[in-house]
């Protein structure tokens, strides 16, 4: 197989691997999750190239700042077919940030989606305190709900905003920043909260490249449309048990039932609803249960 056939292959959509994470999936790993909405054609799409982020100012050591909402929004990826994606700016791919090695940045996030989050920056050389522990949550802004069950064990929890120091004392290289938060990192990342964050240098400026218009950041990656548009992420739909709706822009957090108290015979009594943190799209779970 040639390139393009390779890249044509991959940039259809139509093949899904089955991703692992949020319980077993409906089929098994390996297994085509197809499409329900027709495809384009290959290569009748145009390559959409992500804004690159602008400063929103200077952070108080001096670095510059940025500022990136996470939210829920619909993109067009599919032409005229509106999908639900968890985005940062609300957009997917997220706003490639550009940075110059010797230049730190500070990256400020704030979360208005309906779950917590987690940012980490792939490959980049991060002090520990910025570097997206998966359980340093970011809480929903304005959520006072308690996130802390997962694992037995909490992290550095943060209300609505997270500053992310990146000293950027590293070479160039085309790194990505994407959700980061424990055992929910592929479907949030299924669902849009990835961006790229490039690092530059005086060696890369010396090499023959293609630079401006000529030079595009590329990011390859696969997803599955439901009927309705929205991504089809291979889950269980009994991995968030009977959801509890929490609304919240369209979208609702789920939530499991535990058995809290137990009477004669082992039987519950009392069940008690525990937030799983899946972020689902209403539009797809009316009804008792939910995928995430
Ligand atoms: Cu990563």
């Amino acid at each position: 197989m040639n390139r393009r056939g390779f890249l044509g292959l991959l940039g259809g959509a139509a093949a899904v691997t089955a991703l692992a994470g949020c319980g077993a999936a409906r089929g098994s790993t390996g297994e085509e999750l197809a499409s329900r909405v027709p495809l384009p054609q290959p290569y009748r799409v145009p390559l959409p190239v992500p804004p690159v982020a602008r400063p929103a100012g200077v952070h108080p050591s001096g670095a510059e700042l940025y500022r990136i909402t996470q939210r829920v929004a619909e993109a067009e990826i599919l032409p005229g077919v509106r999908t639900p994606v968890l985005g940062y700016d609300g957009i997917f791919p997220g706003p490639t940030i550009e940075t110059r090695r010797g230049r730190p940045v500070v990256v400020r996030h704030r979360n208005e989606l309906p779950v917590p989050t987690v940012v980490h920056l792939h490959g980049g050389h991060t002090p520990a305190d910025s570097d997206g522990w998966p359980l340093d949550l970011v809480l929903p802004a304005g959520d006072s709900r308690d996130w802390t069950g997962h694992h037995g064990m909490t992290g550095d929890l943060a209300a609505g905003e997270r500053e992310h120091v990146y000293p950027t004392d590293q070479r160039a290289a085309t790194l990505w920043y994407h959700d980061h938060r424990m055992d929910f990192t592929g479907p949030a990342v299924y669902r849009g909260l990835l961006g790229l964050h490039v690092v530059r240098d005086d060696e890369e400026d010396a090499l023959p490249l293609p630079r401006g218009d000529r030079e595009l950041p590329l990011l390859i990656c696969d997803r599955s449309f439901a009927d309705d548009g929205s991504f089809a992420y291979p889950a269980s739909t009994r991995e968030c048990g009977r959801s509890r709706a929490s609304r919240t822009s369209g979208w609702r957090a789920c939530w499991a039932t535990s058995c809290s108290s137990t009477g004669r015979r082992g039987r519950c009594t009392r069940w008690t609803p525990r937030a799983t943190g899946c972020a689902c799209s209403t539009r797809r779970t009316r009804g008792s249960t939910s995928s995430c």
